[in-house]
């Protein structure tokens, strides 16, 4: 059985990286044997250890080992932006929402989570003790189906595993799986982040916003943009993730390096922080590339919009979590109004009800934008480009299709 491992990881991993997106799941009691045909071919993609073992080959170094892009120091050029770093102690929330949140600037805080029982119950061992039988979210299979895993296999992969890509761990049903939901107690949000405008909406109607994660060394995920404009914050309790971030106005393409690709080339993240992200340094000069590294006990802020991808230098455990306040509303809520309509009516209704003072504001911002929502258009009058998503996420992103909006909810 034990054998099956490499196999399943590369083919999976190869695949579809993240398992947040996808509603149906499907549960693996025991470790899954794939065959030895699944495996993908050669012309998928350059292999990470080639190409590095390629590079030595024309620097003259010695080849050490593929472990070496995770120890090698981030490169400052005149295009790099080190993300700004305050301690907790020395800051306010008032400091916060003023001077990060609505600059919409990143920025890390350390010594925000040392003492979080998760400090030292989410290290890989101490967390198999606890839910060695309890499956979670590891990937999506070929038809974009979920796939879990026991935590005990899942441990044995982390220790075990030399992927290129590994598996990656986000469970996002940490407080309606009675099994999972222990792992809420281990952490608090942070007190710089009180907003959470999205809990208006039913919790069974919210768009997912919580993910527990396990990223094995050299996993990670390429740069894309949160859904719905929202921001979040990340905070990791074991590892180290080093992180890049672009403005809002940077181009997909240039923030992806897609010209900069060779033929054959992957984007995975180890990839893209090995030889793409240097590539995209020389070639746009005067494009700002925000990096840093974060470690145990530190939040990063990411501010809604702004691109962001990660690489995971060690076995990295972190809890994350996006949301809405007085900082993003205005973006969160265009996006929202547009792109998922069910949910801005579930979620205007309630604003309606609990929340007098953000309904006048979206109501003030849909007045000024003659904005119409679903239930003030005639039947069947779609928006101009509804179904183009702004959010280029793997979190989830379905769309509220032809819901059936009640004009009366609002009344
Ligand atoms: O930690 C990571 O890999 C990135 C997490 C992230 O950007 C996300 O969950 O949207
Ligand atoms: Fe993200």
């Amino acid at each position: 059985m034990w054998i099956n491992w490499p196999v399943i990881d590369r083919c999976c991993s190869q695949r579809a990286v993240l398992a947040r997106s996808q509603k149906q799941s499907s549960t693996l009691e025991d470790p899954p044997t794939y065959g030895q045909q699944e495996l993908p071919s050669a012309s998928q993609g350059t292999s990470y250890n080639s190409h590095a073992l390629h590079l030595k080959a024309h620097s003259g170094v010695e080849w050490e080992t593929e472990e070496e892009v995770l120890r090698r120091p981030i490169e400052y050029t005149s295009n790099t932006v080190p993300i700004r770093r305050v301690k907790r102690g020395d800051i306010s929330p008032e400091w916060f929402l003023k001077e990060a949140a609505c600059k919409n600037e990143p920025i890390i805080v350390e010594d925000v989570c040392n003492d979080w029982p998760a400090m030292e119950r989410w290290s890989v061992d101490a967390l198999e003790e606890r839910f060695r039988h309890v499956s979670m979210k590891v990937a999506k299979d070929d038809k974009g189906k979920k796939m879990r895993m026991k935590f005990k296999y899942y441990a044995d992969y982390v220790r075990n595993q030399q992927d290129d890509t590994p598996l990656y761990l986000f469970e996002t049903n940490m407080d309606d799986n009675g099994y999972i939901r222990p792992l809420m107690e281990d952490y608090e949000v942070p007190d710089i982040f009180p907003h959470d405008w999205f809990s208006l909406v039913n919790a069974d109607s919210r768009p997912p916003f919580r993910w527990f994660c396990i990223g094995p060394k050299r996993s990670g995920t390429t740069v894309h943009i949160d859904p719905l404009g929202t921001s979040a914050w990340n905070a990791v309790t074991h590892g180290c993730k080093r992180w890049v971030l672009f403005e809002p106005k940077e181009e997909k393409s240039k923030v992806k390096g897609k010209a900069l690709l060779l033929k054959g080339e992957a984007e995975e993240a180890i990839q893209y922080f090995d030889f793409i992200l240097p590539r995209i340094k020389k070639a746009y000069p005067d494009m700002k590339i925000y990096e840093g590294l974060q470690n145990p006990g530190e939040v990063i802020f990411v501010p809604g919009d702004w691109w962001h991808g990660v690489l995971n230098l060690e076995d990295t455990v972190a809890v994350t979590q996006n949301y809405c306040g007085p900082d993003n509303f205005d973006l969160v809520w265009s996006k929202t109004r547009k792109e998922r309509e069910k949910v801005a009516w579930l979620w205007l209704r309630n604003m309606r009800r609990y929340a007098p003072d953000i309904y006048e504001r979206a109501i003030a911002m849909n007045k000024r934008d003659k904005f119409k929502m679903r239930h003030q258009r005639p039947a069947g009058d779609r928006l101009p480009d509804a179904s183009s998503s702004s959010s280029e996420s793997s979190s989830d992103s379905t769309s509220d299709g032809e819901a059936d909006l009640d004009p009366a909810g609002l009344q």
